[in-house]
Order: C-alpha cells, then structure tokens, then sequence
C-alpha cells in the first residue's frame, strides 16, 4: 500500500544517525588533540573544524529549521558557515578546542534526537519522509570521508585499522560489457533522501556504448606510466598537459619510486602498490589522457548511470546495480568497513544485469560530465548545496568509494570536483562508442 510508515522513517534516522556519529567519534578520538586542531594540508579544515561544522549544520536544519528553536551560540554560527572561510583560512579562526566541539555537538544532537521522537513526517517538504534527518545524517557521513582523506594526507603513524577486503582470484571475465542504445529514466523523484541535484527523474537518450567491467587497476594504469604515458602531450587536453607539467605529477598521489617497483603511503602505512586493486588518488586530467592512451574515453554520466540502473529486462532504472534492496556487505565495499578500495572482480553479487562490477564503492569513478542541473531541478533546500557548483568548472564522479556510507550512495547520487584534485578516492573505469 501506499501509506506512509512514520515509525520506519524514524527508525531509518535514527540508526543512520547514530552510525554516522559512531564514525565521526573514531575519527576524531584516534588521534591527540594537536592531531585535531592542526591543518594536515591546505586542501583540508582542521579536523576539529569538521566535527564543530557537523553539529552546527545539524543545529541550522533539525533544531532551528525543523524545530523552530533558538540558537545555542548564534556567535559560532560564522565560524563553521563553509562559505564564509575557505579550507586554507580555517586553522587561523578562533574554533571550538576538541573538548568543546565535542560537547557542541553532542549537545545538539541529544536535542535532535528528542525532535525525531516528536516529528509527524508528512509535513513541510523538509520533514515529508524525513527528508532533513537524512540530509544530516548523509552531510555527517560526507564530512566523515572528508576527515578520512585529512586522515590520508596526515604524516605519522597509524591511527586507523580495519580489516582487509576477501582476496579473490584474478579477474577474468569479459574486459567489458555492452550497454544497448535507447532511452532509460535518469535521476529520481521518488527516492525518499535524494538531495536536490539527483532530482527529477528524466528520460534520457544513450548510444550504445562499452564500458569496462571493473574500474581500471594499478596494473593497467602502471602500463600507461611505463609506455611514457607522463611524458607524451598526444594523451593529455591542453589545460591538463599544463597542470601536470606545472605540477610534475608523474604517477597517482601518494606513490613513489623505488627500484623496479611503484610504493605508495596509505594511512600512515608504506606497502607495495597492489596490482589487481582499482587505481586510486587520479585527477581527472589523469583519467582522461589514461582512457586516450587505451584508446578509449570516459563514459559520460548518463552511460554511467544507465550502467548502473538500466534493467533490460524490465526497461525499468533500479536503485542500485543489484537491484532496490539496500546495500549489504556482499554487493560493495562501502561505510570504512575496509580502509582500501577491494581488487577488481570483487562482489558478484553486486554486479548490474548487464554484468559490470563494482559500480557502487570502491572508488569514486570520474566522468567526463560536467556537473550541470536535470531538466526541472529545484535548489533545495538551499542553493549553496548544488546549485552554486553547477559549471563547466566541476567534473561529475560516481558510484562512491569505500569511504562513503551507504546513507549517502545510490545508483543516483551525484559528487562533483575539480578536474586537478586528486586527494580524493578517485579512481574510473573507461567506454567506448559504437555495439561492434
Ligand atoms: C558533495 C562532497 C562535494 O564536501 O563539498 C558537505 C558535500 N556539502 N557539506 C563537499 C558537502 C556541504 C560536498 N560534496
Ligand atoms: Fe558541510
């Protein structure tokens, strides 16, 4: 039936509340205090900023937006406003040492908790479904991979540990996959907790294209280092020939040269770069002259998503590649269960119809889209949230990494960069036109 079940949208807040503060707890408790106020790279706030930062947004949106409560500290409001200070400019702001951040936000989000006990659902737009405790709890789950990557870019020693992904033999299947032309629904309006940019849903037409099966490894993507694929202009757009140059980038960041073989730093931990893992920390000027030198292209983000959601059987667009059931621990690597991407071929489980993998976590995948508005979208519920970055200045990414919980991943769910960053967990697959 149609009707509204107030008491499992209260349940799905709840709990997706509460994991997103489980993770931001790890993340700002295994390091000391001068770990969290420190900037570990000028790309990043300090850790402390993003824990302050969480709970004002959670204070703006749930106790004061859904609630109608006055502010707690309206003189902080200021400080955590992502708008009023870049990232670079945060370190030097007068912000709430660790002990009191903390305390802030739990404050809030003790009070959030009594408003979710108390909200009838079906109201305002921002209440229907639970719209704004999803909003806050997948902003949380955003700023905690955010702090994941700060995590990365830190030096000094481990502070974070987690398991392995399974081992699985060597990928080998098909090197890719056919998708068939014609028009499939694009977008969603009915996804409860999409946010405004996965809005409306769209038909769009696709030419039949080939898309690679697994995102492209460090094997594959070392081929391209050892042909001089860093040293040849033919591969690279003029504006990313410019930036590596200017920037001598000659291999995917964090990896360094040593003898015959490629080492990389991850997490405070030097290993070997692992051959059968998808390739990680590339720009999308590297993936792009990548797919050039393969003789290939990136997908753009319609193939993307018609690779992800088109049920041919059905014509119909599911929530995920596997289908509409909510993401568990056999379709993807998602949620920090892992602190790697898992190697390609992993979870045949979560593969689409079509056969393709690993669509969903893992690695962000670049697209060659630049981040632009569906046909009817409406900013909500503000415009700072998409709107402001629509552009040719910012480049899609899809599919989420293993870094992304599953609150805020969906065949749908859009991120969007800048084409040189690359502390990011970007990685891609490649497509090619044509059925032939
Ligand atoms: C969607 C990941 C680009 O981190 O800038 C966090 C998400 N928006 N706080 C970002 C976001 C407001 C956003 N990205
Ligand atoms: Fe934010």
């Amino acid at each position: 039936s149609g009707e509204f079940d107030a008491e499992a949208f209260r349940e799905r807040a709840l709990t997706s509340l509460v994991t997103a503060r489980d993770r931001t707890t790890l993340l700002t408790s295994c390091v000391e205090g001068p770990d969290l106020t420190a900037q570990h790279s000028p790309l990043m706030s300090p850790l402390v900023w993003d824990l302050a930062h969480i709970g004002n947004q959670e204070e703006l949106w749930l106790l004061r937006a859904v609630a109608g409560q006055e502010a707690i500290r309206p003189e902080i409001d200021n400080l955590y406003d992502a708008f009023e200070h870049p990232r670079a400019e945060r370190p030097s702001l007068p912000l709430l040492p660790p002990d009191e951040a903390r305390r802030y936000a739990a404050e809030v989000r003790g009070r959030a908790l009594d408003v979710l006990a108390g909200t009838a659902f079906h109201g305002t737009r921002l209440t229907e479904a639970g719209f704004a405790f999803g909003m806050i709890a997948q902003h949380e789950q955003q700023h905690d991979e955010t702090m994941l990557i700060t995590h990365q870019l830190r030096k000094g020693p481990q502070a974070l540990h987690a398991p392995d992904p399974e081992p699985v033999p060597l990928f080998t299947g098909p090197a890719e996959v056919l998708v068939p032309g014609g028009p499939f629904t694009m977008g969603t309006s009915t996804e409860p907790w999409a946010l405004d940019n996965e809005r409306p849903a769209h038909r769009r037409e696709v030419a039949p294209f080939w898309i690679d099966t697994t995102p492209v490894t460090n094997a594959a993507y070392q081929a391209f280092i050892e042909d001089g694929g860093y040293d040849d202009p033919r591969w690279w757009t003029a504006d990313g020939w410019a930036h590596i140059r200017r920037s001598a980038i000659r291999a995917p960041l964090f990896w360094r040269r040593d003898g015959g073989q490629w080492l990389r730093r991850r997490f405070g931990v030097t290993e070997v770069v692992p051959p059968d893992e998808p390739v990680l920390h590339v720009c999308w000027y590297e993936a792009d002259a990548y797919a050039r030198w393969a003789g290939r292209r990136l997908p753009t983000e319609a193939e993307w998503e018609k690779a992800a959601r088109h049920d041919p059987a059905t014509g119909r667009s599911t929530r995920y590649p596997w289908g509409d059931a909510d993401p568990a621990p056999e379709h993807a690597n998602l949620g920090q269960r892992h602190l790697r991407p898992a190697p390609a071929g992993s979870y045949p489980e979560g593969e689409s119809p079509l056969g393709v993998r690993q669509l969903i976590g893992d690695v962000w995948e670049w697209t060659a889209s630049d981040f632009l508005p569906y046909p009817g979208f409406r900013a909500f519920p503000y415009k700072e949230y998409s709107e402001v970055f629509f552009g040719p200045e910012h480049k899609v990414l899809r599919g989420g990494s293993f870094a992304v919980d599953q609150v805020a991943c969906r065949g749908t769910f859009r991120n969007w960069d800048y084409p040189i960053r690359r502390q990011i967990f970007s990685g891609f697959r490649t497509a090619r036109s044509g059925d032939a």
